[in-house]
């Protein structure tokens, strides 16, 4: 009987609301890991007011949208950081990618925080928090995760606990959890609102559960009805599923003259290879198919995927891309080559071994020098 509703709440408390912990704050110290345990604040620029505090700067009184020099007056040990919107929008990009591989229904609501389906999995706490443990491992960032049966209950519970909070709140149990939180948790209650329902002696969530409804409309007017309704834990608005960030890496490139030769097309291929496969690893990525596109002279175009055991690294790749090039070709003149890598898998600390990376001291050599000095710094052989 205990395993029957314990399984039944699982089965349908499948949204999880996921908000990163000091977004901004986190992806600094990402990249200066001087700044964790201190107080940080990152803002200022035009507007001169608090983007992102760190939780230690929180302790202070500091929150978003305080002006920098009143921070500065509440805690002077603190450290101002300038934003750096591309390093936000980058870190932002990673965590979304992360989250399309645990599920294809997510919505995205701002730059750190989204809410993801879980319909499909039998256990989506043990899910949830594998998600959160590889968030931090493999992007550096930590986020507080809710999960309820729909999204307004998901989304409190996401962010009462943070942060590296994990709430869960069963099905059945969401008017309960609602009941004694502040009337401002509720959507449409803001400061002006608030302070209304407060005057007419509305101080909890659980005071609108149970308010007369006349009382209610005299408030709230035709809005009423669905603030109670939310009250009470209901809210059947559906996630927005918002399109896939990165599905696949591709390269195309047509030929300034028509190439007959099969090796110089392979050469030329492998090449886009490498270039693809150079931006799957800064992804922190790795791929499971191969597709290559051949238009001919005569404008007719064939594709070959080919599908292999995950990987990162092209010369894994090389074989494979030979063998559907040898599938497709029949000794035409080729106009336009296209290489697109795709089925990604995420490539986290505790998987590395998953991967089919066997010697990769090359690749490696190769990404580091083009870091430093440039795309075109240096190729491989059949690049020349
Ligand atoms: P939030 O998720 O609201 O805040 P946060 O991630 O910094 O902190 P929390 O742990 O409470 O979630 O917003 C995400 C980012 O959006 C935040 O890091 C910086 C930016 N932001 C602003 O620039 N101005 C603002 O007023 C707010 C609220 C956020
Ligand atoms: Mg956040």
């Amino acid at each position: 009987m205990i395993y029957l509703s314990l399984f039944f709440c699982y089965s349908i408390m499948v949204i999880v609301h996921l908000d990163a912990d000091c977004f901004y704050v986190s992806v600094e110290r990402v990249k200066n890991p001087r700044l964790i345990g201190l107080p940080v604040i990152v803002g200022g620029g035009v507007r001169g007011v608090v983007a992102s505090a760190s939780y230690e700067a929180r302790k202070f009184g500091i929150h978003a949208a305080m002006p920098i020099w009143k921070a500065k007056s509440l805690c002077s040990a603190a450290v101002f950081v300038q934003t750096d919107m591309d390093a936000y929008r980058e870190f932002s990009q990673k965590l979304f990618q992360l989250q399309e591989l645990y599920s294809p229904f997510i919505e995205k609501c701002s730059i750190d925080e989204g809410y993801i389906s879980l319909k499909h999995e039998s256990d989506p706490i043990t899910k949830a928090r594998e998600l959160q443990n590889q968030v931090k491992s493999t992007i550096g960032i930590t986020v507080s995760l809710g999960l309820g049966t729909n999204k307004l209950v998901s989304q409190i519970a996401g962010k009462l606990w943070k942060p590296e909070g994990l709430t869960v709140v069963p099905a059945g149990t969401e008017k309960e959890f609602l009941k004694t939180l502040d009337l401002s948790w509720l959507p449409g209650f803001g400061p002006k609102a608030t302070q209304a329902a407060k005057y007419k002696g509305f101080s909890t969530i659980g005071d609108i559960q149970s308010a007369d409804m006349s009382v209610l409309f005299e408030l709230l007017g035709n809005k009423a009805d669905k603030v109670r309704g939310l009250a009470n834990g209901i809210d059947l608005s559906e996630i927005q599923l918002t399109p896939n960030v990165a599905k696949s890496y591709s390269e195309q490139a047509t030929f300034e003259k028509d190439i007959r030769i099969k090796q110089e097309i392979y050469h030329k291929l492998q090449a886009m290879l490498d270039n693809v496969m150079r931006k799957v690893r800064l992804d922190g990525k790795a791929v499971k198919t191969l597709e290559i596109k051949l238009r001919t002279a005569a404008f007719k175009t064939v594709t070959k995927s080919i599908s292999f055991e995950p990987t990162d690294n092209e010369e894994v790749i090389y074989p494979v891309l030979l063998e559907a090039l040898t599938s497709v070709w029949v000794g035409h003149s080729i106009r336009l080559v296209g290489v697109t890598v795709s089925n990604l898998a995420y490539k986290s600390a505790g998987q590395l071994d998953l991967f089919n990376t066997p010697d990769d001291k090359i690749t490696k050599l190769l990404d580091s020098m083009k870091s430093k000095f440039g795309e075109n710094a240096i190729k491989r052989g059949h690049a020349l």
